[in-house]
């Protein structure tokens, strides 16, 4: 199957999510109360309640752990003089809170566990828009998350140029035996350069590079400390050299998913925010005291919570 065109250009009624893509066969019987979208692994549905507090949602934050986005949740609510947080009933799978239009979203770890967060947000999201492809341009998106970095110290902060899974393609998924879906890991420059605007002065380290997205966490990201450990010291750092050479800067576990889909649908605005927790090439084990991993994780907070700042400004008390 050949791959979709680059995402980002505006069409002539000037709107960059792309209709087409859009899946209005379901959608659209939603919108006009023909029936209800059950967002099953969030425990909410479109009719219930919840959903008018939440229309002004103006951005989408996601992260792979629960309690970050409680805290999260709790911090943007005070920077806004102290908005009612909406906690959605169900926590089994992730954990959802809402304050002062911005969704705070777990999405746990990998890509299976984020493509059910992510579309379950986006149908949220064409839901809580009404459809409207100009309002839905406006939302803006960000994953916050830990990595290792490829040459660059515990505590840099990396924002993504491109998510690629680990042979450095972008995201695919198999199509039975009728070969392959492919998607396109572009995260917007734009957004980028006004993330790191907002950030300007705020002495934080920040760099932009390319994400590897992993499907494990041992065996693709090249560990020699797994249960099973299938590379050697040499090839190991044949392989890290390779993903540096080619401009790789961190690994994670989830970024070319979320590139993959926002893009399908041509969200105009969103990010990966990722802290640094250990340098691969100096090691595997990631060895930092709780207290050093706070700091680092607090560094990718910190960089969103600059941006949020400016893009939505708050109603301080
Ligand atoms: C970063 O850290 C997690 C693995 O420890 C994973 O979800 C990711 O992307
Ligand atoms: N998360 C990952 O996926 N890899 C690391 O090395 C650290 C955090």
């Amino acid at each position: 199957m050949a791959r979709p065109p680059s995402p980002g250009l505006r069409d002539l009624t000037g709107v960059v999510v792309k209709t087409e893509n859009i899946n209005h066969a379901f959608l659209d019987g939603v919108i006009s109360g023909e029936h209800d979208d059950v967002y099953y692994h969030y425990g909410v549905s479109s009719s219930d309640a919840v959903m008018e507090q939440m229309r002004d949602v103006r951005a989408v934050i996601m992260a792979g752990s629960g309690e970050r986005m409680d805290e999260f949740a709790q911090r943007w609510s005070i920077l806004n003089g102290g908005t009612e947080i909406i906690r959605f009933p169900k926590e089994d799978r992730f954990v959802t809170r809402y304050t002062a239009g911005v969704l705070f979203a777990s999405h746990g770890m990998g890509m299976p566990s984020a493509s059910i967060a992510v579309q379950e947000a986006m149908r949220m999201v064409y839901f809580l828009k009404r459809g409207d492809l100009t309002a839905m341009d406006e939302v803006f998106w960000a994953r916050v998350g830990t990595s290792g970095g490829v040459g660059l110290p515990g505590g840099t902060v990396v924002l993504t140029s491109e998510g690629l899974m680990a042979d450095l393609k972008p995201y695919r998924l198999m199509r039975g035996d009728r070969g392959t879906y492919w998607f396109d890991g572009t995260y917007p420059a734009a957004t980028r350069a006004a993330i790191i605007a907002a950030n300007a002065g705020a002495g934080l380290s920040i760099v932009e590079g390319k994400t590897i997205a992993t499907n494990e966490f041992f065996i693709e990201q090249f560990r020699l400390d797994g249960a099973i450990c299938l590379e050697t010291p040499e090839t190991k750092r044949e392989l890290l050299d390779w993903l540096h050479d080619n401009g790789v800067a961190n690994i994670e576990m989830e970024g070319a998913l979320i590139a993959a889909y926002l893009n399908h649908w041509g969200f105009p605005s969103f990010a990966m925010i990722c802290a640094v927790l250990l340098n691969r090439l100096e090691g595997d084990q990631v060895t930092s005291t709780h207290d050093q991993l706070h700091r680092f994780s607090e560094n990718s907070g910190d960089v969103l919570f600059n941006y949020l700042r400016v893009l939505a400004p708050p109603r301080e008390a």
